[in-house]
């Protein structure tokens, strides 16, 4: 290509790129009352820097080929950042390597624009090999802390390429670029931690986590859902105690395995959580979102739990690199009580949800529990009917 027509391709490139990043995002019709989807995700692979992929340098690239192209954007944690939202992405190369890199948005519906570079987060061991999924929290202790998967290859099965070991990784920061990395969690329960979650609060003086015990890399096994434990010093985190607090059951949502989203919302009527749940089926696993409510002094006591999910997987979102999955590690509580629920969808793309503190307690509060069986069921949509018809 000479240098002209390469300069033209990059503006065109550059146009191009620029239409959608100012691309205006609108809430679609016909929600369902308790949350609204958006008609565009919120962030997806061509959203990320094109200086990221391409070689601008004519002479180093004369054929403008891609030379370190990005997979997909999703799974993001979420926060406030100077009045703005800011997206903890896991960005995922060709390569499968995924990287956190931060998007900022104003209003946090549309606009993403990442920061010039990604994270360079510390190692904390050099087989790490995958870091992704971060849930970010404002620590009561004036820390941000990230917690997020650290995977490496499980060497006590040399001839097997896919045995993997999940840990939980821990970093904080007060910039969101300084990043210092404190030791992984450690459960005394299983080998395996995948969605851990730092609470906000201490807890009887102590940092609170929310850990997912498992006992192989995929499968939960005996892991019976989302845990609980306290540890006292966090920069060597051990949660010698884990206490089941949002069990698995049959036949539900979550049979096959659940953990926690994001870091819980504090209302006036509880700890309000967003969580996954998975069953398998014979086109693969599915992955939905489901809602729980915590009491305020005792954040390991579920009050209120909704039958059924929040979220699934809708239209285009129902395919991807793992189709049916929605997943979602980050959501935004803004001082007006609106929230900004970001999840990922089928792990390709992030979109946003809107929704309300207030109609969030409503759904959790006054959502019929599941009935565990068809017949309760029956019984409780019945009731709904004859309250309806009766007038
Ligand atoms: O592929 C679906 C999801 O699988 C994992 O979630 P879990 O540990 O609950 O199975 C995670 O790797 C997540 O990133 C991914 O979206």
């Amino acid at each position: 290509m000479t240098k002209k027509s390469f300069q033209q391709k990059l503006k065109q490139l550059q146009q191009q790129h620029e239409k959608l990043l100012k691309r205006p995002n609108r809430q679609q019709q016909q929600g369902n009352g308790i949350f609204d989807r958006y008609e565009f995700p919120v962030l997806t692979a061509e959203h990320s820097p094109l200086f990221w992929r391409y070689d601008f340098n004519h002479a180093d690239n004369p054929h403008l080929l891609t030379r370190l192209g990005i997979n997909c954007v999703f799974n993001v944690g979420a926060m406030e950042w100077n009045g703005n939202i800011v997206l903890m992405t896991r960005t995922e190369g060709w390569d499968r390597k995924s990287f956190f890199a931060v998007a900022e948005s104003r209003n946090g519906v549309d606009g993403f624009r990442y920061w010039d570079y990604p994270v360079q987060m510390p190692d904390y061991e050099p087989q790490e090999t995958n870091l992704y999924d971060m849930r970010l929290v404002r620590h009561e202790d004036g820390w941000i802390y990230g917690l997020f998967c650290a995977e490496r290859h499980d060497d006590s099965k040399p001839g097997d390429l896919s045995a993997a070991i999940a840990r939980c990784g821990i970093a904080r920061t007060r910039d969101l670029v300084k990043w210092q990395r404190l030791d992984d969690l450690k459960t005394a329960g299983s080998l395996h931690q995948r969605n851990c979650v730092l609470h906000p609060e201490f807890v009887n003086g102590k940092y609170a986590f929310y850990t997912r015990p498992m006992a192989d890399f995929a499968a939960t096994g005996t892991g019976d859902g989302i845990g609980w434990g306290l540890c006292d010093d966090i920069e060597h985190a051990i949660v010698d105690r884990e206490q089941i607090v949002d069990r698995r059951y049959y036949h539900t949502l979550k049979e096959g395995k659940n953990g926690l989203g994001p870091a819980p919302i504090k209302t006036n009527k509880g700890w309000l959580h967003l969580a996954h749940g998975v069953r398998n089926t014979a086109a693969g696993m599915r992955y939905v979102l489901y809602m729980f409510l915590c009491d305020l002094k005792n954040p390991a006591k579920v009050i209120k739990s909704p039958g059924g999910y929040f979220m699934a997987p809708e239209g285009g979102e129902r395919v991807g690199d793992v189709s049916n999955v929605v997943f979602s590690n980050g959501w935004v509580a803004r001082a007006n009580g609106d929230v900004l629920i970001y999840y990922g969808s089928s792990d390709t793309r992030t979109h946003v949800a809107t929704s309300t503190v207030d109609k969030l307690l409503d759904y959790v509060l006054n959502t019929p529990e599941d009935g565990m069986r068809s017949r309760i069921c029956v019984e409780q949509r019945c009731r709904l009917i004859r309250k309806n018809l009766s007038h």
